[in-house]
């Protein structure tokens, strides 16, 4: 088969939490990883962080011939708070996240959904959407100036987030300007589960194409349908089959992010992760 467009493939820096970043992206070039995915956040970007040790990082990926993306800061923030400070300290990361994609030459921050803590009280779920709307716009204009793209993650389904699938996020993409969109594989496969579908395989694929026309990033990890486990594809229950067929066939020509999670064996995960991801969709 000629494939004119190929996808790069590559780890996220979120499995080695007991190394440093350095050594996260030394261990993920020696895997064979293309394309390395930084989670600007803890442990190895704890809140103060100064980005002007950046420009070291970046000769390191630019050493190892690596690509990069940025993951903005997530951990205990929400895009969607009713606190006014933790809305606007959520906007402060993700805008240093901005800034350190830039810092690192990535062109790409994921950013990720907005957080309902009482979906079933009237009228809540409406100020989450509100608040989430009003933060990516403010997120897009700050990327736009600095030439990174936004892409956008779909979450698993789940009824207190917003967007909570993938073809919500859609229509939210679809109203904005220059948003993007980062298809979350594991994510998707919770979505259908959760919607009452077995085999999740072939809905995935019809989701990417859909989405085909925003879609920029992808995130793989597999689970059993029922927690987001993060695990190395093979290891859950997802058939990645119809999808990595669909992402050929759309010629996407992206990075393909194995976001990985095993605090017990983090070299593991990350050495099966990549292994999986290459067989899959290599
Ligand atoms: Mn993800």
């Amino acid at each position: 088969m000629c494939i004119d467009a190929t996808m790069k493939l590559g780890l996220s820096s979120l499995p080695f939490v007991h190394a440093s970043i350095e050594e996260a992206i030394r261990a993920s070039a020696k895997l064979g990883a293309e394309c390395v995915e930084i989670v600007y956040d803890v442990p190895h970007f704890p809140p103060g962080y100064d980005n002007r040790k950046l420009p070291n990082i970046k000769e390191l990926l630019d050493t190892h011939g690596l690509q990069v993306s940025v993951h903005a800061s997530f951990w205990d923030l929400n895009p969607a708070s009713h606190h006014r400070e933790l809305w606007e300290l959520t906007l402060e990361q993700v805008r240093r996240s901005i800034n350190a994609c830039r810092a690192l030459g990535g062109e790409i921050v994921v950013v990720h959904f907005g957080k309902c803590p009482i979906h079933v009280t009237r009228g809540f779920l409406e100020g989450t959407k509100r608040r989430y709307l009003k933060f990516i716009k403010q997120c897009l204009s700050y990327a736009q100036e600095r030439g990174v793209t936004l892409a956008l993650e779909n979450a698993g389904g789940q009824p207190n987030i917003y967007p909570s699938t993938a073809e919500e996020l859609g229509k939210f993409v679809a109203g904005l300007e220059g948003a993007k969109i980062t298809f979350d594989i594991g994510h998707a496969h919770l979505a259908e589960r959760r919607a009452g579908r077995k085999d999740t395989g072939a809905a995935i694929a019809r989701s990417i194409e859909a989405l085909r026309e925003h879609l920029i990033h992808v995130h793989v990890h597999d689970n059993h349908g029922m927690e987001d486990d993060h695990l190395p594809p093979g290891d859950g229950d997802i058939d990645f089959k119809p999808a990595a067929d669909t992402l050929r066939a759309i010629n996407y020509d992206g990075l393909l992010i194995a976001e990985l999670w095993n605090p017990a064996n983090p070299p593991e995960a990350a050495r099966k992760g990549i292994k999986k991801t290459r067989d899959i969709f290599g």
